[in-house]
């Protein structure tokens, strides 16, 4: 990992800078850009900038530098409007990054592609005034090991498993967030470290509604903070499972495009990490299979063009249910599968309302189609009511037994039964005592903590 560190810190000019508090005249500007390859493959590279404001408060910014290398090119960017012209390339603060108070920084990335070298950027500036310093070569940050992405790496799917690295099948158990337009507080460094650390959780899927306040109302946003969280799962060795969470309308082509849209972007951004698994449609509903299948494979193509070997999850009719709440059966998808490798078929259940009928009908499918429970409540499907623990521990014990991996809704401090965590509480910084955990938040705890028995051969 190369890092290169520039700082400035001045107290007089006012050069560029678009807003400041206090006097203009007197101002102090100044800026630090840490730079960094995250990632390098064959014509290719991820790189993160953080800026750090080290002069008054800004509410707007312009990030400027200069790719040495004529091959240099920034394909796409994340966390600002990124733009290149020539060797120079600028990237303007976001509307929820723009504000920086002094001392405050805010990172940004970007996927770029070069043909000769690939060295570091030069000419910092923030708002016109340069940042100059020192290049540095810091330590690499040492490997996660032990965690569910250090031991399995990159997963696929092999007969009706998920596999991993050794090509061996394994199960993940983790959590939901909750819709990530109303609970943002919840997912922070505290709660994150606690659910890779404390819950021992394999995975995090990060539920990001498209209607309902979601993605549709601002496209960029919303692909920002999951591309962050994707970062903070990997970060913390957990997978990341991107849920575009279609729920109503239940036709997911009303989300085609749409879909289209955001896969293109988060696929590019995310091709070479290896914890990110792809949820295309959370819960077709009110539409026929037919209808989903060709949803699915007119958007999973995009993802395989940039993101060839990441597992991708398809959802079923009838909520996901593989048909079974629209009074059909996984045998529509056993005859007319959908036409593209490497997919697994989602299948949802709240232990309440869907109880033997449904079970049997998991292990019927699971002997024919690689299933995987992106979502599962211990209450009923409203998200609401009290947890039927006995149901909720049949369906544990079935999935662990068919090795099916499961995230919970949620991890969320939501006011419904469903949710992992007391009402406001996800403020504080515990996310793991009882003081916090609702029953059925300490029920998953319970499940998810036991030691995986991963396979490393
Ligand atoms: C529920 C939430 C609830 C929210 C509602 C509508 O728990 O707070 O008001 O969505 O957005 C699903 C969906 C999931 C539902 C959940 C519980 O995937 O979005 O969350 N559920 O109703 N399918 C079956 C149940």
């Amino acid at each position: 990992m190369k890092r290169l560190l520039a700082l400035l810190a001045t107290g007089a000019s006012t050069v560029g800078l678009t807003v400041l508090a206090g006097p203009p005249a007197q101002a102090a500007t100044g800026c630090a850009a840490e730079y960094t390859i995250t990632n390098q493959w064959e014509g290719g590279f991820q790189a993160g900038v953080k800026i750090t404001n080290l002069g008054d408060p800004v509410s707007g910014w312009t990030l400027g530098f200069t790719l040495p290398d004529a091959g240099q090119k920034v394909v796409q960017g994340w966390n600002a409007t990124w733009s290149q012209s020539g060797s120079r390339v600028t990237a303007g603060g976001a509307d929820w990054n723009r504000t920086l108070s002094t001392g405050a920084s805010t990172d940004l990335g970007f996927v770029g592609s070069f043909t000769g070298s690939n060295p570091a950027p030069t000419s910092f500036t923030l708002n016109g005034v340069t940042c100059t310093g020192s290049v540095t070569d810091p330590p690499t940050d040492p490997p996660a090991t032990g965690t569910p992405t250090a031991v399995n790496g990159q997963l696929h799917v092999c007969g009706v498993h998920l596999c991993n690295q050794y090509d061996r099948p394994v199960q993940l158990r983790g959590m939901s967030t909750h819709g990530i337009q109303w609970f943002g507080p919840c997912y922070n460094d505290a709660s994150l470290d606690a659910l890779a650390q404390d819950w021992k959780s394999d995975l995090l899927r990060v539920a990001m509604y498209v209607q309902e306040d979601g993605y549709e109302t601002d496209p960029a946003g919303f692909t920002a903070r999951v591309n962050s969280l994707v970062d903070m799962a990997e970060a913390r060795g957990m997978y990341a499972v991107i849920d575009f969470h279609t729920l109503t309308p239940g036709d997911p082509n009303y989300n085609l495009d749409r879909a289209k849209t955001f896969f293109s972007s988060v696929a590019a951004r995310n091709a070479h990490k290896k914890n990110v698994i792809y949820e295309i449609a959370n819960e077709p509903n009110g539409v026929s299979w037919a209808a989903v299948k060709s949803y699915a494979e007119q958007v999973i193509p995009v993802i395989r063009a940039t993101d060839p070997d990441a597992v991708v999850i398809v959802g079923t009719r009838g909520w996901s249910s593989l048909g079974v709440s629209d009074g059909s059966n996984e045998s529509e998808v056993v005859n007319n599968p959908v036409n593209a490798t490497n997919i697994m078929y989602a299948f949802h259940f709240y232990a309440a309302s869907h109880k033997d009928a449904y079970r049997a009908a998991v292990s019927r499918a699971a002997a024919q189609l690689p299933l995987f429970v992106s979502e599962f409540g211990t209450v009923s499907a409203t998200g609401g009511g009290a947890v039927d623990r006995a149901s909720s521990v049949a369906w544990l014990d079935l999935l662990d037994r068919l090795k099916i991996g499961y995230g919970n809704w949620t991890y969320s401090d939501a006011d419904e039964g469903s949710a992992a965590f007391r009402p406001g509480t996800c403020g504080g910084t515990d996310y793991s005592s009882s003081g916090v955990l609702t029953e059925s938040g300490a029920l998953l705890k319970s499940r998810i903590s036991t030691a995986d028995d991963f396979p490393t051969s």
